[in-house]
C-alpha cells in the first residue's frame, strides 16, 4: 500500500489557494454521500436554467440557499418552490478548515461562516464557462472540493474573461480556495478529463465540485 506524500499548497494567483489531496477518501466517500442524498431532495439536481434561454451543461443543487443566476433564495423558486435543505454546521466547520488551510489565519478561519453550498455535477461533456462569482454580498473566499474524474480549472483576471489566466488541474480530493484579491476574478472549467475519478469515492463517473461562499443574506 502507498502512502499518501502531502504536497504543499500553492498560490495560483494572489489569494486563490491550490491544496491538491486536501480530502482523504473517507471524507470524499461522506461527501458523495451527502451530495447524493441533496440531489435527490427536497429540491432535485437540475440544470439551470439561464436568462436568456439556455440551460448550464452542468447539474447543480443547492443547500443554505437556493442560487439562480443573479440571485439567492430560500425557496427553489425555478425548480419546485420547495425550501433547500438547511446548511449543515460539520459544512461550516469544513469550510474554516479549508480556510485556515489557504490562509493560515485562526482568527479569520474562526470568523469564517459559509452559509449555501453550490454542488456541481459534471459529466464527461459538461464545462463552466469563464464567470465571476459575485451574486454573494460578501466578498468573503470561496472554498471549492473537487471529487471524481480530474478537470483542467482556469483561472482568470477580475477584469476580463480572457487572458491573462492559469490553467490548472483540480483532482479528486483537491481544495482551492478564491480569495482576497482574486475573490472575483473569472474563472471556469473549459474540460473534464472523463474517466479519471477512483470509483472507491462513491462516484462511478463524472466530476463533483462543492463550493461553499458566505452570501451575506439574512
Ligand atoms: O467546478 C468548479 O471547479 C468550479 C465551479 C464554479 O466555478 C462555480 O460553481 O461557480
Amino acid at each position: 500500500m502507498s502512502a499518501l506524500i502531502p504536497r504543499p499548497a500553492m498560490e495560483v494567483a494572489p489569494g486563490a489557494w491550490h491544496v491538491p489531496g486536501w480530502l482523504t477518501l473517507a471524507q470524499q466517500r461522506e461527501l458523495v454521500t451527502a451530495c447524493r442524498a441533496w440531489a435527490t431532495g427536497p429540491v432535485p439536481i437540475r440544470h439551470t436554467r439561464l436568462p436568456r434561454g439556455g440551460v448550464m451543461s452542468v447539474q447543480t443543487v443547492c443547500v443554505g440557499w437556493h442560487w439562480q443566476p443573479y440571485r439567492y433564495t430560500r425557496t427553489a423558486d425555478d425548480v419546485n418552490g420547495r425550501r433547500v435543505a438547511e446548511f449543515p454546521d460539520w459544512m461550516v466547520r469544513l469550510g474554516r478548515r479549508a480556510h485556515l488551510e489557504a490562509y493560515g489565519d485562526e482568527h479569520a478561519a474562526r470568523d469564517h461562516t459559509p452559509d449555501t453550498a453550490l454542488i456541481n455535477f459534471y459529466d464527461g461533456q459538461a464545462r463552466m464557462g469563464m464567470h465571476q462569482d459575485k451574486d454573494e454580498r460578501s466578498s468573503a473566499p470561496v472554498v471549492s472540493l473537487s471529487i471524481g474524474d480530474t478537470c483542467v480549472f482556469r483561472v482568470g483576471n477580475t477584469e476580463t474573461r480572457s487572458k491573462p489566466y492559469t490553467d490548472i488541474e483540480l483532482s479528486s480530493g483537491d481544495l482551492f480556495v478564491l480569495g482576497g484579491p482574486s475573490r472575483f476574478a473569472f474563472h471556469g472549467v473549459p474540460k473534464v478529463y472523463e474517466g479519471t475519478g477512483d470509483p472507491a469515492t462513491g462516484l462511478s463517473s463524472g466530476r463533483l465540485n462543492i463550493t461553499m461562499r458566505v452570501t451575506g443574506l439574512t
